[in-house]
């Protein structure tokens, strides 16, 4: 697989460099091209000056236009002019969530309805939703960082682009596209769903880039194969994969049955959508763009900042946000700050794969349990699909866990004594991991509802 993957990477180069104006040539990395080189491999000292110089701007921005930070400024005898340095981040309040939803619809926006050009809005499954705008140039940052972020995890203009994420209030769909569109790649706006057209598409115009959630991926690949399809005969090479936590297991085994390279890629609405991060061909941590946010890692309890390489609460202040600034944004996602440099040449500060969310934490028994863990569990053991989902219960005082997994179709014909000693090992591995008692049920093929979008992998009886 690994050397047929090469050939198709090679054929793609192929067909840049003899396409390619000079000046895209000479922005040949290590490991590949970069969209905009001034400023992803910018020294470090000169980044830090730009990011002070749109944090003042940013944070008067913001006192000035938002009742909502005037009065939190205030609160705490603040002013703009306080702000003198980086590490005055630190006295800024935080902006959470809830701020957000306090200030239902536009109540945090910081420019006139006139001069906003679009809205999105979060889902709002655990609440209000939260609703979002842009203005003119806040359209034109996202489809740069977007493009950015394209040829980042190694697209060019020569690929075609399907698109699958959802389109509509969602950011994924518009994100991706406008980014493709300033890439000048060839986008196919299919979003979710209808997932055997997909691979039909796939198929007939050669789709050479997939960009969707890492389970909908999953699904695609899951559809193709059933419909007899193998990777070989698609162009496929490459895959843009967020909007959801996945694991390290999830990219090899997604990367295994599409035949592509899968990289992460990470936002969120309330920051502008997808295209805070993303992974290089290194595949170490997510590049932040660094000229548009600044992050913090912190200890989400005490709310001081951690270490370098240890986990905690990702913080992001947004630099040149016009219509909606975020300051100090608790965006409740768990990772840590990758200490060390790039071998791409990017300057930006890198955070690591996103373990879940402070929220998504399952505490069991007083025990802290993440579905990612879970998830690398089952695909490290073999012998289950990667499609599972935890229940948690409460019987009498105590917490329950089950795990429900689906087998692999070759087991499930299986005589019954193989599937019990997959059981067994599965309860093993899963409770030296966790720490926990688990019940794990195994279930057939196909049997757990698949997802078009974001997978959902808990359900918590004990809210019920
Ligand atoms: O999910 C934006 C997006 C679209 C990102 C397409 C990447 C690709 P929201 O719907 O507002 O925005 O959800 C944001 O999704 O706070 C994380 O909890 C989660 N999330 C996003 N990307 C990742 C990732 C979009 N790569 C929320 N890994 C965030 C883990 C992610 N979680």
């Amino acid at each position: 697989m690994e050397i047929f993957l090469y050939a198709r990477l090679v054929e793609h180069w192929q067909g840049v460099l003899l396409t390619a104006g000079n000046s895209e040539v000479d922005k040949l990395g290590e490991y590949g091209l970069y969209w905009n080189e001034r400023y992803e491999c910018m020294p470090e000292d000169e980044l830090r000056e730009l990011q002070l110089e749109r944090l003042q701007a940013t944070v008067k921005r913001a006192f000035f236009n938002v009742p909502f930070y005037r009065k939190a400024f205030q609160a705490i005898g603040l002013e703009p002019g306080d702000i003198k340095s980086l590490d005055d981040l630190q006295k800024l309040p935080f902006t959470t969530k809830q701020d957000l939803r306090d200030n239902y619809p536009f109540g945090m926006f910081a420019v006139p309805m006139s001069e906003v050009v679009r809205i999105h809005s979060s889902s709002g499954t655990t609440g209000k939703p939260t609703v979002v705008g842009y203005t003119r140039h806040d359209i034109d940052v996202w489809a740069e960082l977007m493009a950015r972020a394209l040829v980042c995890g190694g697209t060019t203009r020569h690929d075609i682009i399907q698109n699958a994420y959802g389109y509509g209030l969602f950011t994924g769909g518009l994100g991706v596209h406008y980014g493709a569109e300033r890439l000048g790649a060839s986008v196919i706006p299919i979003s979710g769903g209808n997932t055997k057209r997909q691979i039909m598409i796939m198929k007939d115009y050669g789709s050479t880039v997939l960009t969707c959630t890492p389970s909908y991926a999953l699904y695609i690949a899951e559809v193709m194969a059933e419909m007899g399809i193998r990777p070989e005969e698609l162009k496929l090479r490459c895959g843009i994969f967020g909007a959801e936590p996945w694991s390290e297991n999830m990219r090899q085994e997604i990367e295994k049955r599409l035949g592509i390279s899968a990289v992460d890629i990470y936002g969120l609405s309330e920051v502008i959508g997808p295209g805070v991060g993303i992974e290089c061909q290194a595949k170490n941590g997510l590049h932040v763009f660094g000229d548009h946010f600044l992050v913090e890692v912190i200890d989400p309890v005490t709310e001081k900042p951690v270490a370098p390489g240890q986990l905690g609460e990702l913080v992001i202040t947004s630099l040149t946000k016009e219509a909606l600034p975020v300051i100090r944004y608790r965006t409740r996602d768990i990772t840590t700050i990758i200490p060390g440099t790039c071998s791409c040449g990017r300057t930006y500060v890198r955070v690591a794969r996103f373990t879940g969310r402070t929220d998504d934490m399952l505490i069991i028994r007083g025990v802290n349990v993440f579905p990612s863990q879970v998830e690398s569990v089952l695909l490290e053991m073999g012998g289950t699909e990667p499609h599972y989902l935890l229940i948690v219960d409460r019987q009498g005082a105590l917490d329950t866990l089950e795990v429900k997994v689906e087998v692999s179709d070759f087991l499930f014909s299986d005589k019954v004594r193989g599937l019990e000693e997959l059981e067994k090992r599965l309860v093993s591995e899963l409770e030296s991991t966790l720490g926990i008692s688990v019940k794990v049920t195994l279930v057939e093929p196909k049997t757990i509802e698949r997802s078009e979008g974001k997978a959902v992998r808990v359900i918590d009886k004990r809210k019920i």
